[in-house]
């Protein structure tokens, strides 16, 4: 297929793909196979990650994301595996071995992958889920087994997957290093509980090192604060005894603590959103929650102490209902509801749903994502894509074909329009604090290279065009004397990028 009939993400994932079919006849057919996968790669929907420490609610937060409880959780080996959710005409699930086999697998009758495979589990790669699922038409959701955790073979299994270690037998046309320059996902939704510590910054750079071979920043990854129901709201200065002012607040100092490694720290009930938006809520449930609703404020009040009694107090409503409710939602998911009932009693099983998905918090983490994720995925996939040719590149043993590869590189980001990819590379390096600048100038870059919207780059939203002209090439000018004079050498090859962002808006504004 030729370069112009595939679709691409965007003008920048095209460019490089005209790159890599460019370069294919010019290198080792070694390389040329990596390019070909990185091709591949290119055209198919952004590959976000869902990664964390063990136990942090990630295979819940994919369910709540793909709208159906398909992911194990809890217990069972799959929770051991990487697990990609991509769009498929029917719903199958496979297992990849190793040694390149798959095998198909049955879905469970709830719908979701068993728990448990039957087979030997440490010949498998990972699991690849093919769902109809319209979310996944331009996402691919990677679910990962918790790192940090004390597992090494899955903590292995999952940096294999995400490109920081070679493969050892495998049987596929790509060698272990090119496969791993053009491993990794594209992009990172980080699961955080309330207890980040610093070691968790240390996960979180270790599994962004395995994202592409690039730096994930501000452009490719965010965190969750999941579990916001379980914090105590008397652990929160200002908190006001409310949990989810509690959840905002320290997600706000984990922001400080995480970035400028993710673009945001979102509150998250992820199993409120889990089970609001798999269909999972019933109108059994709600029908049970009515029953609640009605028993004496004693009773009630006893319950709703801790999970243990919830479950084995004497009461009206029967102890297994209970226990099924508490799964689904929690104590903090079932005051809600219970809220909801007094304060309209006729509130319908539907209703109530809506009540609980409004509390989860899910509706803000699906905006980042489309705004950090979905808008960018052309310049994401492309600078991940990118890095992968560099990375092949690198590891090609004939000097000549570097420096082939290095000058179309170079060709290609000399374009204007190509000039994107430079700024979000000088965007990442300022983020991850690899080129120091002070604060003024690094939220500069941060906004040149985070928006779309020529106002917002230039930090004059809603401001007339000739304003904007005029403010691009001033601060364009001085970007320009900046990378002259006064910079250091890192921050003077940051300086020349910003120096024609601005110059290139000042371009466009001046000719649209
Ligand atoms: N109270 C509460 N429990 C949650 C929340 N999110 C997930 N859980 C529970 O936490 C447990 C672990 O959730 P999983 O989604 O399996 O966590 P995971 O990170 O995928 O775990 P591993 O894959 O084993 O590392 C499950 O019992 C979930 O129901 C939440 O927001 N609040
Ligand atoms: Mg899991």
């Amino acid at each position: 297929m030729s370069t112009e009939q595939q679709h691409w993400p965007g003008p920048l994932s095209a460019a490089v793909a005209r790159l890599c079919t460019g370069l294919q006849p010019q290198v080792s057919e070694r390389s040329a196979a990596g390019f070909a996968e990185v091709l591949r790669r290119l055209s198919a929907p952004l590959q976000v990650a869902v990664a964390g420490r063990i136990k942090s609610g990630k295979s819940t937060l994919v369910n709540a994301l793909i709208g159906r409880r398909v992911a194990p959780t809890d217990v069972g080996e799959c929770t051991r595996l990487v697990t990609r959710f991509q769009y498929g005409t029917v719903d199958r699930v496979e297992i990849i071995f190793r040694n390149g086999k798959k095998q198909a697998v049955p879905f469970e009758a709830n719908g979701g992958i068993p728990a448990d495979l039957g087979v030997d589990i440490e010949q498998v790669s990972h699991l690849e889920a093919y769902l109809t699922n319209a979310v996944l038409r331009d996402l691919t959701v990677i679910d990962t087994p918790g790192l940090g955790s004390l597992d090494a073979a899955s903590v292995a299994r999952t940096e294999e997957l995400l490109g920081t270690r070679p493969e050892t037998e495998d049987d596929d046309e790509l060698d272990p290093v090119s496969r791993s320059a053009v491993a990794g996902a594209e992009a990172v939704v980080y699961v955080v509980t309330q207890g980040v510590r610093a070691d968790d910054e240390q996960a979180l750079a270790a599994f962004t090192a395995a994202t592409a071979s690039r730096e994930a920043g501000p452009v490719n990854a965010i965190a969750v604060l999941n579990k916001a129901d379980t914090i105590e709201p008397s652990s929160v200065e200002d908190s006001d005894g409310d949990v989810w002012k509690a959840a905002s607040l320290l997600a706000e100092k984990q922001s400080q603590l995480l970035k400028p490694k993710v673009a945001d720290v979102l509150p998250l009930i992820g199993l409120l959103a889990e089970t609001a938006e798999s269909g999972e809520f019933t109108s059994g449930d709600a029908e049970a929650l009515r029953g609640l609703a009605k028993l004496d404020e004693a009773t009630r009040e006893t319950l709703l102490l801790s999970a243990d009694l919830f479950t084995s107090w004497e009461c009206d409503v029967p102890a297994g209902t209970r226990s099924r409710l508490l799964e689904r939602m929690d104590l903090y998911g079932i005051r809600c509801a219970l809220k909801a009932i007094d304060a309209d009693p006729e509130i319908t099983a539907g209703a109530l749903r809506r009540r609980l998905l409004d509390s989860s918090g899910l509706a803000s983490v699906l905006n980042r994502l489309d705004t950090v994720f979905r808008a960018r995925a052309d310049g994401i996939k492309a600078a991940a894509a990118l890095a992968s040719v560099t990375a092949l590149a690198q590891t090609s043993g004939d000097q000549g074909e570097r420096q082939r590869v290095h000058d179309a590189i170079e060709v290609l980001l000399a374009k204007p329009e190509a000039h994107q990819l430079r700024v979000l590379e000088a965007l990442t390096l300022v983020a991850a604090g690899a080129v120091t600048m002070p604060t003024d100038l690094a939220d500069e870059v941060m906004r040149v290279g985070s928006s779309t919207d020529v106002g917002e780059q230039l930090g004059l939203p809603g401001r007339h065009r000739k304003e904007l002209t005029d403010y691009a090439l001033e601060r364009a000018n001085w970007w320009r004397s900046f990378s002259s004079f006064g910079a250091t050498p890192a921050q003077s090859r940051i300086a020349h990028v910003v120096h024609r962002a601005y110059f290139l808006i000042w371009q466009q504004l001046r000719s649209g």
